[in-house]
């Protein structure tokens, strides 16, 4: 079901049974939203947010390419969120075949002008899709289609807003004991020592190398996220708190409490691609009762 969102820019909806949904926005290949069986809101996107090129969509699910945040020389977490992408009418076939005939594929490739930025032919294609449960699946694949035999490599996080019932009431499981980067003091590295992440301040870090799955407990709500990646070995956790709300322009001063952002990525080891070659990287969200979520 094609729409116009905000500002007339095109959305896509997906609809699956009951109240399940989804919506895309062909800028930025940006999920903006995805409602439960009741039809409740599960990701965060902030009241203060700019639909409108060149600023990306503060909430939902940015897509970081080619460069996640500003390990590199592009605008930070790159180009792609910036874009309007394709719908891609004709995909070559996914792996795995979907049960859900709620889906869209996007694709991007880069315009004369992004290759003066970023000199790499490729072609980006993203699958959004709802499982009959409810579940959220995205699927990228980036191939390099350069034809001068150059491989590039890339950084990528999907940026995922969740939205929470309060930040002091969750936490966020399975990335104990694992080295991680802390943004905050020059990207150094430590090891988590907690039993599980909780928030109590300005929180922006790299997890490296984690387990497919991590979950977001939401006490108050009783609803636990689980986050399933593949292809993608890092974890972005990350609240900016009050000051950093306070600073940015899209964002209200007071959505902190109700916000977080868990993010596969791919970030300490860049991904290379041979000329011919493609990449795949999966997130799978689930949003579950606490009371059904037993931890394996
Ligand atoms: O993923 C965390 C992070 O890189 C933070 O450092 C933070 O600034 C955030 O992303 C948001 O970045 P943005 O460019 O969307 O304002």
């Amino acid at each position: 079901e094609h729409r116009k969102g905000a500002n007339g820019l095109d959305k896509v909806v997906l609809r699956e049974a009951r109240r399940i949904s989804a919506e895309v926005y062909l800028y930025g290949g940006h999920v903006t939203s995805w409602k439960d069986e009741h039809g409740e809101e599960l990701l965060f996107v902030s009241n203060k947010a700019i639909f409108k090129p060149p600023k990306a969509i503060r909430g939902g699910i940015p897509i970081c390419f080619p460069q996640f945040s500003n390990f590199g020389q592009l605008e930070a977490h790159g180009f792609a969120r910036n874009k309007i992408w394709s719908v891609d009418t004709d995909p070559p076939p996914f792996p795995v075949p979907i049960s859900s005939r709620a889906y869209i594929d996007l694709i991007l490739k880069p315009t004369d002008e992004d290759l003066k930025i970023w000199p790499h032919s490729f072609e980006y294609r993203l699958r959004v899709a709802l499982g009959p449960g409810g579940d959220l699946m995205l699927t990228s694949r980036i191939r390099n289609t350069n034809a001068d035999g150059k491989p590039f490599s890339f950084t990528f996080a999907y940026h995922t807003y969740f939205s929470i019932s309060d930040i002091s009431e969750i936490r966020v499981e399975g990335l104990e004991t694992l080295d991680y980067l802390d943004n905050l003091q020059d990207r150094a590295r430590f090891t988590e020592q907690g039993d599980a992440i909780v928030f109590e301040s300005e929180l922006d870090r790299i997890y490296l190398g984690t387990p497919s799955k991590i979950a977001i407990i939401d006490h108050e709500k009783k609803r636990t996220f689980v986050v399933r990646k593949g292809g993608l070995p890092d974890a972005v956790v990350w609240n900016p708190w009050d000051k950093k709300a306070k600073a940015m322009a899209d964002f209200g001063d007071d959505e902190y409490k109700r916000m977080v952002c868990v993010e596969a990525a791919a970030i300490e080891k860049a991904i290379t691609l041979k000329p011919g070659e493609e990449w795949t990287g999966k997130l799978e969200l689930s949003a579950v009762p606490s009371s059904y979520y037993s931890g394996q």
